[in-house]
C-alpha cells in the first residue's frame, strides 16, 4: 500500500495541532548577538568569545558587536585579535569611555605577542581609544535589528547598559534607549549577582561590586526578560584545565589557551561564569539549566542581590542539578575548543587602529 495515501487521513489533525504557538516562542535562528564584556579581568570572557565564534559557525548565532565596559585600550585590541583568528575581524567593538577597572589585565597583553618580529595573533584595532563610544555601538546595532530578535549577553559591569537605558534619541534612532531595547531585545543574559550563599556567606559579586549604581539602574529599568547567572552557577561547572592542555593544539598558536596560560595556568580549573551566559542566550531552550520562578532582583548599596518571587517579574535565575552539570561542562569544552571554521577573512578599513 502506498504510505503517501495510507497517512492523508492524518493531514486535517495535523492542521488543528496549535504548532504556531509552539513556533512562535523558539528563538529564530542565527540569532543576533551583542556581547558586552570586561575582557581581561578573568578569562572567562576569553573562553566565552571563543564558544560564540563557534556557534556561529554552526549557524546557532550571529555576533553583531562587542562592546567593552572594562577601561583599558588593551581590551579592544585582544578582542578584535580573537575575532580576526577566528576569521571574523570586522565585527564591530565598541569601547566604554570613563569606565571602571582601568588596569590593563593579565592576558590581554596576549594580542601584541610576537615571533619574528610578527605578530602572532594579527588585527587591525591596535587600541580601544580608536573604537567607537560602546553606547553609540549599541544604539545603532539595535537600531537595525529585527524587532524582538536580539539576545544581549552582559558579563562584565553593567556601565555600558545603564548608559543604553538612559541614552535619549539621537541621529541613529529617535528612540530612547530604553525604548530601542524593548523593541529590539528578546532576552538579557547575564553573569552577576548570587543566588545561594557562597561558603556559607553572602557573596559581593564582582561585576555589580564595580559598578553598583549602573547594576541598580540596569535591574530596575531593563523592559524585557533579564536571565541571572548568579556566582553559584560559574563555580559548578569549571573548566576542566586538561582541555586547555589537549584541545586547541590543532593549530602552533591558538589565543585562548595562551590567553588562559597568562592568567592562571593549569593545573588551575577555572570557573565558567561568563560561558554559562553565552550557553544559555543561545540555547535557552535545550534543558541546560533550570530556571528559577518569575520575580524582581533587587541590588543594594553593597551590591548584594536578593529575589522576590513574583510571577508578573522580568527577572529569573539560572539554576543547574547534577545531570545538568555534567551536560553543561561538556558543551562547554566542546564549543570553546572548536576549530575556527575558516582562516582569516580580508580586514576592511572599519576596525583599523
Ligand atoms: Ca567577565
Amino acid at each position: 500500500m502506498n504510505l503517501r495515501i495510507t497517512y492523508l487521513w492524518a493531514l486535517p489533525l495535523l492542521a488543528c495541532m496549535p504548532l504556531t504557538a509552539t513556533i512562535a516562542e523558539e528563538p529564530s535562528k542565527p540569532i543576533p548577538f551583542i556581547f558586552d564584556t570586561d575582557m581581561g579581568n578573568d578569562v572567562d570572557d576569553a573562553l566565552a568569545l571563543a564558544m560564540i565564534h563557534s556557534l556561529q559557525s554552526r549557524g546557532e548565532c550571529e555576533l553583531l558587536a562587542v562592546t567593552i565596559t572594562k577601561d583599558h585600550e588593551s581590551c579592544a585590541a585582544f578582542i578584535d585579535a580573537v575575532n580576526t583568528f577566528y576569521g571574523r575581524g570586522n565585527i564591530p567593538i565598541g569601547a566604554v569611555r570613563d569606565g571602571v577597572a582601568q588596569n590593563p589585565g593579565r592576558f590581554n597583553k596576549v594580542a601584541r605577542t610576537l615571533e619574528n618580529g610578527k605578530l602572532i595573533y594579527p588585527h587591525n584595532l591596535r587600541t580601544g581609544a580608536k573604537a567607537p563610544e560602546a553606547v553609540g555601538l549599541l544604539r545603532k546595532t539595535l537600531a537595525a535589528a529585527e524587532d524582538g530578535s536580539v539576545v544581549v549577553a552582559q558579563v562584565g559591569f553593567s556601565t555600558n547598559l545603564a548608559r543604553l537605558l538612559q541614552s535619549e534619541g539621537d541621529e541613529i534612532s529617535p528612540l530612547t534607549g530604553k525604548e530601542l531595547v524593548k523593541q529590539k531585545v528578546r532576552v538579557l543574559s547575564i553573569m552577576a549577582g548570587a543566588f545561594e550563599p557562597i561558603k556559607g556567606k553572602i557573596h559581593h559579586e564582582y561585576n555589580i561590586v564595580k559598578d553598583i549604581p549602573s547594576c541598580q539602574h540596569l535591574v530596575a529599568e531593563w523592559p524585557t526578560e533579564v536571565v541571572f547567572s548568579g556566582f553559584e552557577i560559574g563555580i559548578a561547572v569549571p573548566y576542566p584545565s586538561e582541555s586547555i592542555l589537549k584541545d586547541y593544539n590543532y593549530v602552533e598558536h591558538h589565543p585562548i589557551p595562551d590567553a588562559y596560560i597568562a592568567y592562571i595556568p593549569p593545573p588551575h580549573n577555572r570557573p565558567t561564569w561568563d560561558l554559562t551566559s553565552v550557553l544559555y542566550g543561545v540555547y535557552p531552550d535545550r534543558g541546560y539549566f533550570n530556571l528559577s520562578p518569575r520575580g524582581y532582583v533587587e541590588v543594594d548599596d553593597e551590591g548584594v542581590t536578593t529575589f522576590e518571587p513574583d510571577e508578573k517579574g522580568n527577572h529569573r535565575y539560572l539554576i543547574l542539578d547534577e545531570m545538568q552539570k555534567v551536560r553543561v561542562t561538556e558543551a562547554l569544552v566542546q564549543l570553546s575548543s572548536q576549530p575556527p571554521q575558516k582562516r582569516p577573512a580580508p580586514l576592511k578599513k572599519s576596525n583599523e587602529g
